[in-house]
Protein backbone atom coordinates (compact mmCIF):
# COMPACT_ATOMS: atom_id res chain seq x y z
CA UNK A 1 0.00 0.00 0.00
CA UNK A 2 2.48 2.57 -1.14
CA UNK A 3 4.99 1.25 2.00
CA UNK A 4 7.75 -0.22 -0.09
CA UNK A 5 9.60 -1.92 3.26
CA UNK A 6 12.46 -3.93 1.69
CA UNK A 7 11.99 -7.72 3.50
CA UNK A 8 14.23 -10.40 3.48
CA UNK A 9 13.57 -13.56 1.30
CA UNK A 10 15.10 -16.54 3.16
CA UNK A 11 16.20 -18.83 0.40
CA UNK A 12 16.42 -21.92 1.84
CA UNK A 13 14.10 -23.11 5.01
CA UNK A 14 14.50 -26.43 7.09
CA UNK A 15 11.49 -27.04 9.35
CA UNK A 16 12.45 -29.60 11.40
CA UNK A 17 8.78 -31.33 12.59
CA UNK A 18 7.37 -30.02 9.85
CA UNK A 19 4.46 -32.75 9.91
CA UNK A 20 2.83 -31.10 13.23
CA UNK A 21 0.29 -27.81 13.04
CA UNK A 22 3.27 -25.00 13.63
CA UNK A 23 5.13 -27.04 10.67
CA UNK A 24 2.50 -27.28 8.35
CA UNK A 25 1.67 -23.47 8.96
CA UNK A 26 5.65 -22.81 8.54
CA UNK A 27 6.09 -24.40 5.34
CA UNK A 28 2.97 -22.76 3.71
CA UNK A 29 4.08 -19.47 4.87
CA UNK A 30 7.27 -19.63 3.35
CA UNK A 31 6.32 -21.47 0.12
CA UNK A 32 4.10 -18.74 -0.69
CA UNK A 33 6.95 -16.24 -0.88
CA UNK A 34 9.07 -19.09 -3.00
CA UNK A 35 11.36 -20.11 -0.53
CA UNK A 36 12.67 -23.60 -1.08
CA UNK A 37 11.58 -26.07 1.89
CA UNK A 38 13.78 -28.99 3.21
CA UNK A 39 11.16 -30.63 5.68
CA UNK A 40 11.49 -32.81 8.80
CA UNK A 41 9.54 -35.40 9.98
CA UNK A 42 9.20 -38.98 12.12
CA UNK A 43 6.60 -40.57 9.75
CA UNK A 44 7.86 -40.98 6.29
CA UNK A 45 4.27 -40.89 4.92
CA UNK A 46 3.07 -37.68 6.51
CA UNK A 47 6.44 -36.07 5.28
CA UNK A 48 5.91 -36.88 1.22
CA UNK A 49 2.14 -35.53 1.85
CA UNK A 50 3.39 -32.78 3.06
CA UNK A 51 6.19 -32.30 0.14
CA UNK A 52 3.89 -33.28 -2.43
CA UNK A 53 2.16 -29.89 -1.42
CA UNK A 54 5.80 -28.09 -2.13
CA UNK A 55 7.30 -28.70 -5.39
CA UNK A 56 10.83 -28.58 -5.18
CA UNK A 57 10.73 -29.02 -1.44
CA UNK A 58 13.01 -32.27 0.54
CA UNK A 59 11.36 -34.27 2.94
CA UNK A 60 14.13 -35.63 5.84
CA UNK A 61 12.54 -38.28 7.77
CA UNK A 62 14.25 -39.12 11.07
CA UNK A 63 14.30 -39.20 14.73
CA UNK A 64 15.22 -36.05 16.00
CA UNK A 65 16.79 -37.97 19.04
CA UNK A 66 18.93 -40.23 17.01
CA UNK A 67 21.79 -37.97 16.34
CA UNK A 68 23.47 -40.06 13.66
CA UNK A 69 20.63 -40.07 11.37
CA UNK A 70 20.35 -36.57 11.66
CA UNK A 71 24.08 -36.23 11.14
CA UNK A 72 23.57 -38.20 7.71
CA UNK A 73 20.45 -36.66 6.45
CA UNK A 74 22.14 -32.87 6.84
CA UNK A 75 24.84 -34.48 4.95
CA UNK A 76 22.52 -35.53 2.25
CA UNK A 77 21.12 -32.82 1.52
CA UNK A 78 21.84 -31.90 -2.35
CA UNK A 79 24.44 -28.76 -3.44
CA UNK A 80 20.57 -27.61 -4.29
CA UNK A 81 18.99 -27.36 -0.78
CA UNK A 82 22.66 -27.60 1.30
CA UNK A 83 23.06 -23.43 1.66
CA UNK A 84 20.34 -23.24 4.42
CA UNK A 85 19.29 -19.80 5.32
CA UNK A 86 16.68 -20.46 7.70
CA UNK A 87 16.53 -23.45 10.29
CA UNK A 88 13.49 -23.64 12.15
CA UNK A 89 13.97 -25.36 15.69
CA UNK A 90 10.44 -26.22 15.55
CA UNK A 91 10.28 -29.65 16.82
CA UNK A 92 9.65 -30.36 20.52
CA UNK A 93 6.97 -31.20 22.64
CA UNK A 94 5.06 -31.77 26.34
CA UNK A 95 4.62 -34.50 27.88
CA UNK A 96 2.40 -34.74 30.75
CA UNK A 97 1.44 -31.99 33.36
CA UNK A 98 1.87 -33.74 36.65
CA UNK A 99 3.70 -32.42 39.78
CA UNK A 100 7.31 -33.02 39.75
CA UNK A 101 6.94 -36.22 42.78
CA UNK A 102 4.58 -38.06 40.63
CA UNK A 103 5.73 -37.25 36.44
CA UNK A 104 6.82 -40.03 34.34
CA UNK A 105 10.19 -39.72 34.57
CA UNK A 106 10.52 -41.08 31.13
CA UNK A 107 8.52 -38.12 29.98
CA UNK A 108 11.10 -36.08 31.31
CA UNK A 109 13.49 -37.54 29.54
CA UNK A 110 11.62 -37.43 25.89
CA UNK A 111 10.99 -33.67 26.75
CA UNK A 112 15.00 -33.27 27.22
CA UNK A 113 15.90 -35.47 24.34
CA UNK A 114 13.73 -33.56 21.63
CA UNK A 115 13.41 -30.36 23.00
CA UNK A 116 16.97 -29.61 24.33
CA UNK A 117 19.25 -31.88 22.54
CA UNK A 118 17.83 -32.17 19.75
CA UNK A 119 17.59 -28.37 18.84
CA UNK A 120 20.72 -27.98 20.07
CA UNK A 121 22.41 -30.73 17.88
CA UNK A 122 20.57 -29.70 14.69
CA UNK A 123 21.22 -26.06 15.63
CA UNK A 124 25.09 -27.17 15.69
CA UNK A 125 25.00 -29.38 12.27
CA UNK A 126 23.39 -26.16 10.40
CA UNK A 127 25.22 -23.35 11.95
CA UNK A 128 28.85 -24.63 10.87
CA UNK A 129 28.01 -23.90 7.13
CA UNK A 130 25.77 -20.19 7.93
CA UNK A 131 28.97 -18.84 9.98
CA UNK A 132 31.13 -19.76 7.21
CA UNK A 133 28.83 -18.30 4.31
CA UNK A 134 28.48 -15.74 6.71
CA UNK A 135 24.88 -15.29 6.36
CA UNK A 136 21.49 -17.07 8.14
CA UNK A 137 18.66 -17.15 10.54
CA UNK A 138 17.97 -19.91 13.13
CA UNK A 139 14.27 -19.14 14.43
CA UNK A 140 14.06 -21.74 17.89
CA UNK A 141 10.63 -22.32 19.27
CA UNK A 142 10.45 -22.01 22.70
CA UNK A 143 7.27 -20.79 25.04
CA UNK A 144 5.97 -18.62 27.25
CA UNK A 145 6.81 -21.56 29.58
CA UNK A 146 10.16 -20.83 29.59
CA UNK A 147 9.24 -17.50 30.73
CA UNK A 148 6.91 -18.25 33.88
CA UNK A 149 6.67 -21.12 36.01
CA UNK A 150 3.49 -23.01 36.36
CA UNK A 151 2.47 -26.09 38.48
CA UNK A 152 2.76 -29.38 36.21
CA UNK A 153 5.74 -27.21 33.67
CA UNK A 154 8.35 -28.91 35.46
CA UNK A 155 10.76 -30.15 32.69
CA UNK A 156 8.81 -28.69 29.69
CA UNK A 157 9.15 -25.36 31.23
CA UNK A 158 12.78 -25.61 31.99
CA UNK A 159 13.66 -27.23 28.81
CA UNK A 160 12.06 -24.32 27.12
CA UNK A 161 14.11 -21.89 29.41
CA UNK A 162 17.20 -23.31 28.24
CA UNK A 163 16.24 -22.90 24.59
CA UNK A 164 15.99 -19.19 25.57
CA UNK A 165 18.94 -18.88 27.17
CA UNK A 166 20.64 -20.53 23.86
CA UNK A 167 19.50 -18.91 21.73
CA UNK A 168 20.74 -16.16 23.10
CA UNK A 169 24.11 -17.07 24.07
CA UNK A 170 24.01 -18.35 20.04
CA UNK A 171 23.56 -14.82 19.50
CA UNK A 172 26.64 -14.10 21.77
CA UNK A 173 29.36 -16.69 19.95
CA UNK A 174 27.27 -15.08 16.24
CA UNK A 175 28.42 -11.41 16.72
CA UNK A 176 30.80 -11.11 13.44
CA UNK A 177 28.52 -13.87 11.84
CA UNK A 178 26.34 -11.45 10.67
CA UNK A 179 23.73 -14.72 11.82
CA UNK A 180 20.42 -13.85 13.60
CA UNK A 181 18.93 -15.96 16.01
CA UNK A 182 15.34 -15.00 17.05
CA UNK A 183 13.69 -17.01 20.21
CA UNK A 184 9.68 -17.26 19.44
CA UNK A 185 7.71 -17.96 22.44
CA UNK A 186 4.32 -18.45 22.11
CA UNK A 187 1.36 -18.84 24.88
CA UNK A 188 -1.64 -20.74 24.24
CA UNK A 189 -2.27 -21.63 20.99
CA UNK A 190 -4.91 -24.46 19.60
CA UNK A 191 -2.97 -27.34 17.79
CA UNK A 192 -2.62 -30.69 18.54
CA UNK A 193 0.00 -29.58 21.20
CA UNK A 194 -2.52 -30.48 24.31
CA UNK A 195 -3.07 -33.95 23.00
CA UNK A 196 0.10 -34.77 23.02
CA UNK A 197 0.62 -33.73 26.10
CA UNK A 198 -2.26 -35.70 27.32
CA UNK A 199 -1.51 -38.45 24.94
CA UNK A 200 -4.19 -38.82 23.18
CA UNK A 201 -6.98 -37.48 26.10
CA UNK A 202 -8.97 -35.28 23.51
CA UNK A 203 -11.51 -34.07 26.08
CA UNK A 204 -8.92 -32.99 28.48
CA UNK A 205 -7.00 -31.42 25.58
CA UNK A 206 -10.28 -29.56 24.17
CA UNK A 207 -11.23 -28.06 27.75
CA UNK A 208 -7.82 -25.97 27.85
CA UNK A 209 -8.83 -24.38 24.46
CA UNK A 210 -12.35 -24.14 25.61
CA UNK A 211 -14.72 -21.25 25.37
CA UNK A 212 -11.82 -19.03 24.86
CA UNK A 213 -9.81 -17.29 21.64
CA UNK A 214 -6.58 -19.52 21.54
CA UNK A 215 -3.75 -18.15 18.64
CA UNK A 216 -3.67 -20.50 15.79
CA UNK A 217 -0.79 -22.13 13.98
CA UNK A 218 -0.92 -19.50 11.28
CA UNK A 219 -0.86 -16.49 13.67
CA UNK A 220 2.60 -18.29 15.46
CA UNK A 221 3.52 -18.18 11.64
CA UNK A 222 3.10 -14.99 10.53
CA UNK A 223 5.04 -13.87 13.61
CA UNK A 224 8.03 -16.48 12.15
CA UNK A 225 7.57 -14.92 9.12
CA UNK A 226 7.71 -11.50 10.08
CA UNK A 227 10.45 -11.44 12.14
CA UNK A 228 12.44 -13.64 9.35
CA UNK A 229 11.75 -11.70 6.49
CA UNK A 230 12.81 -8.47 8.03
CA UNK A 231 16.14 -6.65 6.59
CA UNK A 232 19.40 -8.85 7.28
CA UNK A 233 20.30 -6.20 9.88
CA UNK A 234 17.45 -6.55 12.62
CA UNK A 235 17.74 -9.48 14.71
CA UNK A 236 14.38 -9.80 16.99
CA UNK A 237 16.33 -11.62 19.86
CA UNK A 238 12.98 -12.70 21.65
CA UNK A 239 9.38 -12.41 20.39
CA UNK A 240 6.45 -13.23 23.09
CA UNK A 241 2.85 -14.13 21.94
CA UNK A 242 0.28 -14.20 23.66
CA UNK A 243 -3.65 -14.73 22.60
CA UNK A 244 -5.51 -11.45 23.90
CA UNK A 245 -7.29 -13.78 26.12
CA UNK A 246 -4.32 -14.61 28.17
CA UNK A 247 -2.19 -12.78 30.45
CA UNK A 248 -0.15 -13.55 34.06
CA UNK A 249 -1.39 -15.40 36.98
CA UNK A 250 -0.06 -14.47 40.44
CA UNK A 251 1.95 -16.36 42.38
CA UNK A 252 0.32 -19.10 43.98
CA UNK A 253 -0.11 -18.60 48.21
CA UNK A 254 -0.57 -21.59 50.60
CA UNK A 255 -3.10 -21.18 53.46
CA UNK A 256 -4.45 -22.95 56.53
CA UNK A 257 -8.03 -23.26 56.91
CA UNK A 258 -7.49 -22.08 60.73
C1 LIG B 1 2.81 -23.85 25.18
C2 LIG B 1 2.38 -22.89 26.22
O1 LIG B 1 1.38 -22.61 28.55
O2 LIG B 1 0.80 -24.63 27.34
O3 LIG B 1 4.17 -23.94 25.06
O4 LIG B 1 2.99 -24.35 28.28
S1 LIG B 1 1.88 -23.67 27.65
Amino acid sequence: MGHDYPRHKPAIVLITGATGDFGKAFAQRFSAIGSKLVLHGRDKAKVDALCQLYPGSIGLVFDITDKNAMKSAIESLPASHKNIDLLINNAGLALGLDKAYEANPDDWETMIDVDVKGLTLMTRLVVEGMASRKSGHIVNIGSTAGNYPYAGGNVYGAAKAFVKQFSLNLRADLTGTNIRVTNVEPGQVETQFSTVRFKGDKDRAAKVYANTKSLTADDVAESVFWAATLPAHMNINRLEIMPTTQSFAGLSVERSNG
